[in-house]
C-alpha cells in the first residue's frame, strides 16, 4: 500500500499521456505532427522550461470537448489513487483554451465532470486551481477572471504559471487583488526558473499563500528564514526539476537540504506524463536517490495535507493525517 499523501501542485494538462492524446486526436478529427506514440515520447527531450511548453501548449490542440476534459482528469485521478494520492489540488490553464477557441464553461464543466465523482470513483477529493499564463498580459489575466465568475463555486484559487523569466509576479498584482476580494486563494509558481526575488514579490505583493516549487529559495538564507518562520508551504516537483534543467540530476536535487532547514516542503508531480512520473514516483525517486528515511518521507505526507487547502473540512484533514501517522512503510513504497 503506497503511502497517503496530497498532491498539490499538479497541471491537469501535463497529465495528458501519449496514447490519449493520440485517442483524443481520433475522436476530433485533429492531426498530431507524430506519427505514433513512440514517435511523440521521443519528442519528450527538454532542455528548459521554454522547449517543454512548445510541446505542452501545442499537444493541447486535442482537448476540444468537455468528454475530452473529463476523460483527461479521470484519468489522471485513477494514475494518482493507485500512487497513494488522497487529495488533489489540480491546475488548469484556461488562457490556452480560451486562445483556442475552447471556452471556460467547457473546461470547468468538463473537469467537473470527473472530479464531482472523484470521491465516489478513486477515493480523491480534489480542488480545483485556475492559473494565470504570466506571459500573457495582466489584462488578459483579468479578463480571464471575468470569464470564470459563472464558475467560481468550482474553483478554489487563483494560480501563475508559465515562462516565468521576464515575467515577475507584480505583472498580477491587479488580478490578484481580485482575486482575494472574490474570496479565491493564492498560489503562484516562482522561483523555479526565476531568481529568489520573484519568491518575495510572491509574497508581499500578490498574498501567496504557497508558493510552487520554490526552489532558488536556496541562493538567499534570508529569504530560507523567513519562509521558515511564517510557515510557507513549497510544493516541489523533483522529477520536473531534472527534466526541465533546474538541476543536474537528482542527487543534487536540494530537498534534504531544505527539509533540514526546516521549510515546509512538499513533493509533487508538476506534469507527470511529460517528466516521468506520478506523485508516487517522485516519493520513491527521492526516497531512493536522496536516501530520505521513514521520518522523512512521513514528514513531506503530513506536510501535503497541511499545506493542502482543506480549511473548509478539518475533519477530512484529521482523516488523512492520522492515516499518515497509522502508515506502516514497506520495502518498495511510496
Ligand atoms: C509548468 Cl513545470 C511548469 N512551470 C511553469 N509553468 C508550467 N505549466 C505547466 N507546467
Ligand atoms: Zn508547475
Amino acid at each position: 500500500m503506497p503511502l497517503p499523501k496530497a498532491e498539490l501542485h499538479l497541471h491537469i494538462e501535463g497529465t495528458l499521456e501519449p496514447e490519449l492524446a493520440f485517442e483524443l486526436a481520433a475522436r476530433n478529427g485533429v492531426t498530431l505532427p507524430y506519427a505514433d506514440t513512440d514517435a511523440l515520447r521521443e519528442a519528450y527531450r527538454f532542455e528548459d522550461l521554454q522547449s517543454f511548453l512548445d510541446l505542452y501548449y501545442e499537444l493541447m490542440a486535442v482537448l476540444r470537448t468537455e468528454q475530452d476534459f473529463a476523460d483527461l482528469a479521470d484519468a489522471y485521478l485513477a494514475r494518482a489513487a493507485a500512487q497513494g494520492v488522497r487529495h488533489a489540488e489540480i491546475f488548469f490553464d484556461p488562457q490556452a483554451h480560451l486562445a483556442r477557441g475552447v471556452a471556460m464553461g467547457t473546461v470547468v464543466e468538463g473537469l467537473w465532470r470527473a472530479l464531482g465523482s472523484s470521491e465516489a470513483r478513486h477515493g480523491v477529493s480534489t480542488r480545483l486551481i485556475m492559473c494565470f499564463l504570466r506571459d500573457e498580459s495582466a489584462e488578459s489575466a483579468l479578463a480571464t477572471l471575468q470569464a470564470a465568475r459563472p464558475y467560481l463555486d468550482r474553483i478554489t484559487g487563483v494560480g501563475l504559471d508559465s515562462a516565468e523569466v521576464g515575467h515577475p509576479p507584480v505583472k498580477f498584482r491587479e488580478v490578484y487583488e481580485a482575486a482575494a476580494a472574490l474570496g479565491l486563494r493564492r498560489v503562484a509558481h516562482a522561483g523555479e526558473e526565476g531568481p529568489p526575488e520573484y519568491i518575495t514579490e510572491a509574497l508581499d505583493v500578490l498574498g501567496v499563500e504557497r508558493v510552487d516549487h520554490g526552489l532558488r529559495c536556496m541562493e538567499d538564507p534570508a529569504l530560507v528564514e523567513r519562509l521558515v518562520r511564517e510557515r510557507v508551504p513549497l510544493t516541489l516537483c523533483p522529477l520536473s526539476n531534472v527534466r526541465l534543467r533546474a538541476v543536474d540530476t537528482l542527487a543534487d536535487h536540494p530537498l534534504p537540504a531544505m527539509l533540514d532547514a526546516g521549510l515546509l516542503c512538499t513533493v509533487n508531480s508538476d506534469d507527470p506524463a511529460y517528466f516521468g512520473g506520478y506523485a508516487g514516483d517522485n516519493f520513491a525517486a527521492v526516497r531512493e536517490t536522496l536516501h530520505l528515511g521513514e521520518d522523512r518521507l512521513r514528514e513531506l505526507a503530513r506536510n501535503s495535507f497541511l499545506a493542502s487547502f482543506l480549511e473548509d473540512d478539518e475533519e477530512r484533514r484529521a482523516r488523512y493525517l492520522a492515516e499518515v501517522d497509522a502508515y506502516e512503510f514497506g520495502d518498495a513504497v511510496s
